[in-house]
């Protein structure tokens, strides 16, 4: 059988069932249903950014949260970090010493209804990831029953290898179409249960399924790790070629330079 490491450098994902025991996974659910409880009988929630994700997109970002439980519910906070543990040790024995939860990226998020569906994307430029490590994965765990009625992840096998030397998408726009992606690859729906996780690599194509309905109520967490990766002469490619589109694309800093400066030379010379 192939290992998950080697199954993941190979396939750019891989499914590991049972990732936490079925006793660990129930507490970790009851855990992240009592925090959305909590966060949402709050009447103001003092965190500025921790309140905006939470409003605009259910997202419950996992940098500040320990230390506003810590404040408000210390026995959330034990919980919450005992169960982070657990994960940690995980990644440390499937994957190897070196991967560093980031918690700058991780969140929990919950789709409800039919509204909030992710399209195609690659963590590496879509949730930024990109600039922070060498290598970043995303581990992902539903805490629902995910792949029938409820949406899982769809992600294309082996895509993340293709997706290193495709530019990387920079301004607003950081997602992908159906005839992109049947370029790349066939996608995978993986049906999973509470404890089973999908980790997949940064650079892999994946998106919502296009399943639920408007009582889709479906939560997952998205923990991230990362880890210092030796400079490669592609790394260095990509980073040129993320640089360039960053100064250079259509929508590029200096496009958006040249648009303010006409703008301005187009309102000056109205008025004048
Ligand atoms: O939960 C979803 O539907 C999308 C999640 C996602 O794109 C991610 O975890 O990177
Ligand atoms: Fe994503």
């Amino acid at each position: 059988m192939t290992q998950p490491a080697e199954q993941l450098a190979a396939d750019g994902a891989t499914i590991v069932r049972g990732f936490l025991s079925p006793e660990d996974a129930a507490s970790l659910r009851r855990t992240v249903s009592d925090i959305y409880a909590f966060m949402s009988s709050c009447e103001s929630i003092s965190h500025r950014l921790l309140a905006f994700h939470f409003k605009l997109w259910h997202g419950v970002w996992l940098r500040p949260l320990p230390a506003f439980l810590r404040k408000a519910r210390p026995d959330l906070a034990q919980r919450y970090e005992q169960s982070l543990g657990l994960i940690e040790a995980q990644v440390e024995r499937l994957f190897g010493t070196g991967w560093r939860f980031f918690p700058k990226r991780s969140y929990f998020r919950q789709h409800v209804g039919m509204v909030q569906k992710v399209p195609w994307h690659i963590d590496a430029d879509a949730a930024s990831i990109y600039r922070v490590a060498g290598a970043a994965i995303n581990v992902w765990m539903p805490l629902d029953t995910v792949g029938a009625d409820l949406p899982s992840l769809d992600y294309v096998p082996r895509s993340h290898a293709v997706m290193r030397t495709v530019p990387m998408l920079t301004g607003e726009e950081k997602y992908r179409d159906d005839a992109f992606v049947d370029g790349v690859g066939t996608p995978a729906t993986p049906q999973l249960d509470v404890g089973d996780a999908l980790v997949f690599d940064q650079y892999t194509l994946h998106r919502t399924q296009q399943t639920g309905s408007r009582k889709t109520i479906r939560t997952a967490c998205e923990f991230r790790f990362v880890r210092h990766a030796a400079p490669t002469l592609q790394g260095l490619n990509g980073w040129l070629r993320y640089n360039w589109n960053v100064l250079f694309s259509p929508q590029g800093y200096v496009a958006e330079r040249a648009k303010g400066f006409l703008g301005l030379r187009q309102k000056g010379s109205s008025t004048a």
